[in-house]
């Protein structure tokens, strides 16, 4: 509109900008920046952390900043330096660091969190009364509003992955937290018990199911997610991905969180998948292996504990060119929230013809 419209109409829409703003209202003004572009143009970056940049970072973190019992963590963001804060358009990773004999205190907030263990094993956290020991591997969920603390009585330092919705929920404008009553919540009775009711995904005693937007499970323990990644294994090969698996609340059989996605795959030795690209975002943690995504052309290559962004609507493909290796992505997106809104969208490209 601004190179088309006529000097008449850009000084009229000029003239009636303070007018209007006393009022507090406005019309598009020539300068402004365009409001519906053809497509996303997000200011995100596709962004590569490299472990062996991480590992020294954290080692310091852990020496040079105290966890004090107030409910802070002690977390390393991975910061996309093209937003102002967050590591994608929707949400935030951070590694966090619990030493032997530390207590990562209660509380709560309505961003929804998940965490996913990297490094050791031991440590407990406790949600909504329920204790779980988190070991490699692990995901663990605190759906926003529950009460969660950590514990650890280890030999060495833990690390895991800690992901919320902050930046979705900050521009929803929803932000509650609440500090506990007590550093650490009482522990009720049963440990793991949404994993003694829902952990099979198969049977769940008898009853009214649980009618909670929630997931019922909080669980996801590595050894079944490694047994359900090699069965699936034995599938034809998913075209983009290979071998890949979505953690599934077992109540619906949709996604594990409401606004966000997890899922585990495989790329075998010599895999080349087709390119896509869509709507939303997502962070892939590399468990093992090494490969390489190509994003708009431009290669990342990534091994064993790096992570990788993708900024939205860029196209991406994976390769493991390894003859014998596989490599084993973790990978968090945020589709359920994009799909419930209406905005996922994707696309694949054509194959060139051979
Ligand atoms: C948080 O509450 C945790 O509860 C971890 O362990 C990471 C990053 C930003 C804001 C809050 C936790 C976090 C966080």
């Amino acid at each position: 509109m601004a190179q088309t419209a006529p000097m008449e109409d850009q000084a009229a829409r000029l003239a009636l900008r303070e007018d209007l703003a006393r009022f507090d209202c406005r019309i598009a003004q020539p300068d402004d920046p365009p409001l519906f572009t053809r497509s996303p143009n997000s200011a995100s970056q596709t962004t590569l952390w490299r472990w062996k940049d991480l590992e020294p970072l954290l080692e310091r973190l852990g020496e040079q900043l105290t966890l004090d019992a107030g409910g802070q963590r002690r977390t390393l963001r991975l910061q996309n330096p093209g937003l102002p804060f967050g590591t994608t358009t929707t949400f935030w990773g951070s590694i966090q660091v619990i030493l032997p004999g530390e207590i990562a205190g209660a509380h709560r907030h309505t961003a929804n969190a998940f965490r996913f263990i990297l490094k050791g094993s031991g440590a407990t956290t406790t949600v909504n009364g329920e204790r779980y020991t988190m070991n490699e591997g692990d995901l663990v969920l605190t759906p926003g509003m529950t009460w969660h603390d950590h514990e650890y009585h280890g030999e060495t330092p833990m690390i895991w992955l800690d992901v919320l919705d902050i930046s979705l929920m900050r521009s929803m404008h929803a932000t509650f937290f609440e500090p506990g009553e007590k550093i650490q919540q009482e522990v009720s009775a049963v440990p793991d018990a949404s994993w003694r009711k829902w952990g099979s995904g198969l049977m769940s005693p008898p009853g009214q199911a649980p009618r909670t937007a929630d997931n019922p499970l909080l669980v996801y323990p590595h050894e079944v997610a490694q047994a359900a990644l090699q069965a699936a294994a034995g599938l034809p090969p998913d075209p983009f991905d290979d071998v890949v698996l979505e953690y599934r609340n077992p109540l619906t059989g949709g996604p594990a969180m409401r606004t966000m996605g997890m899922r585990l795959q495989t790329l075998r030795p010599g895999m080349r998948g087709r390119a896509r690209r869509h709507t939303g975002s997502k962070l892939y943690y590399v468990v093992r292996g090494e490969g390489a995504t190509i994003v708009e052309g431009r290669t990342y290559e990534w091994s064993t504990g790096d992570f990788l962004t993708i900024q939205p609507w860029a196209w991406h493909e994976h390769l493991n060119r390894s003859s014998t290796g596989e490599a084993t992505l973790f990978q968090v997106n945020d589709f359920p929230a994009m799909s419930v809104l209406g905005y996922y969208f994707e696309e694949e490209r054509a194959e060139a013809a051979s």
